[in-house]
C-alpha cells in the first residue's frame, strides 16, 4: 500500500515553479501510488468552478492523467479552496472528503485535515470560517457575477494579510487542547494535516496513547509529500530538476 498526502500548493498562475513540481510530481513520485491525498489550498483562491482558467484547466488533466492511471485521488478543501465543488472534483477526477476524515492504512487509523479548524486561538478567523462554511453564504456568494467574485476574493486576501500581518506567530498554530480533543474523539489515531506551513512531526500523549502527529509542508519549487510505504510514514521532497 503506498499513499500519499501533499496540502498548500496555493497554486496560481504567477508562481509557474510550483506548477511545473505538481507535475513533476504527478509523473514521477505519484505515478505507483494507490493513492494520493490532497489536503487542502491547492490553490491559492478557489471562487467557483465556473472560473475556467488555463491553470485549473491544466490541473484537472494532471491529476485526471492520474486517476485514469489508477491512483485514487482525493481532495479535502482548505481555507483557500473551500468553494472548490462537484464540477471540478469531476474533471479532475478526485473525489472530495470532508473535514476531518478517518482512513486505515495497512491497519493503521490516520486521520486527516486541513488543520485550519485546530486553530482555535485565532477566534477572528474561525468566526470568519463559520460565516464563510454556511450553505446559505456560499450559495449567495456563488450567485453573484464571477467578476464580482474575484473581487471580494483579492479583497478577502487582503484582509486576511493586514490581520494576520498583527497576530502573534503562536495564535496561528494549532491548539494542543483542540488537538488532544480531536485526537481522543477519534480513538488516537495518527493526525496529519497542513495548514500552519510548520512541516514537523510530533507525538502527542493523549490518555497513555502515543500519537502521532504530522503537519505537511507548503510548496515552492519542489514537491512536498508524506508517503505511507511498508507501514509507515516518511516526508520527502522531490525536484523537477532531480
Ligand atoms: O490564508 P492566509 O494564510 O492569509 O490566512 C488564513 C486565514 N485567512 C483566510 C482568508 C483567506 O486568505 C481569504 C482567501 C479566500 C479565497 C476564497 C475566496 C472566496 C471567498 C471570499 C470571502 C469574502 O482564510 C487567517 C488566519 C490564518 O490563515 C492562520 O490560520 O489567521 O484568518 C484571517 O485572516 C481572518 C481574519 O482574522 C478575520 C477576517 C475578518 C473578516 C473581514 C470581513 C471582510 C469581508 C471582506 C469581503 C470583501
Ligand atoms: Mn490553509
Amino acid at each position: 500500500m503506498k499513499a500519499l498526502f501533499i496540502s498548500d500548493l496555493h497554486l496560481c498562475s504567477d508562481r509557474p515553479e510550483t506548477i511545473r513540481a505538481l507535475q513533476h510530481f504527478v509523473g514521477e513520485a505519484a505515478r505507483d501510488a494507490d493513492s494520493l491525498y490532497i489536503l487542502g489550498d491547492l490553490f491559492e483562491h478557489w471562487v467557483g468552478d465556473d472560473d475556467i482558467t488555463p491553470l485549473n484547466t491544466l490541473v484537472a488533466e494532471a491529476l485526471a492523467q492520474l486517476a485514469e492511471r489508477g491512483t485514487a485521488v482525493h481532495f479535502m478543501a482548505g481555507n483557500r479552496d473551500f468553494l472548490l465543488g462537484d464540477d471540478y472534483a469531476r474533471r479532475a477526477g478526485m473525489t472530495r472528503l470532508t473535514d476531518p476524515t478517518l482512513i486505515v492504512l495497512d491497519g493503521q487509523a490516520v486521520l486527516l485535515s486541513h488543520g485550519d479548524l485546530l486553530c482555535t486561538d485565532d477566534t477572528a478567523y474561525q468566526r470568519f470560517r463559520q460565516q464563510v462554511r454556511s450553505p446559505e453564504w456560499q450559495r449567495a456568494f456563488l450567485a453573484r457575477p464571477l467578476r464580482e467574485r474575484k473581487q471580494f476574493a483579492a479583497e478577502m486576501r487582503r484582509q486576511s494579510a493586514l490581520a494576520n500581518a498583527g497576530k502573534p506567530a503562536r495564535i496561528m498554530d494549532v491548539n494542543p487542547d483542540a488537538v488532544t480533543r480531536l485526537l481522543r474523539s477519534q480513538e488516537y489515531p495518527t493526525l496529519i494535516h497542513g495548514h500552519t506551513h510548520r512541516p514537523a512531526r510530533h507525538l502527542h500523549i493523549v490518555d497513555q496513547h502515543n500519537c502521532e502527529r504530522w503537519v505537511l509542508s507548503d510548496w515552492h519549487a519542489d514537491a512536498r509529500y508524506l508517503v505511507w510505504e511498508a507501514g509507515k510514514l516518511e516526508a520527502r521532497r522531490s525536484a523537477p530538476s532531480s
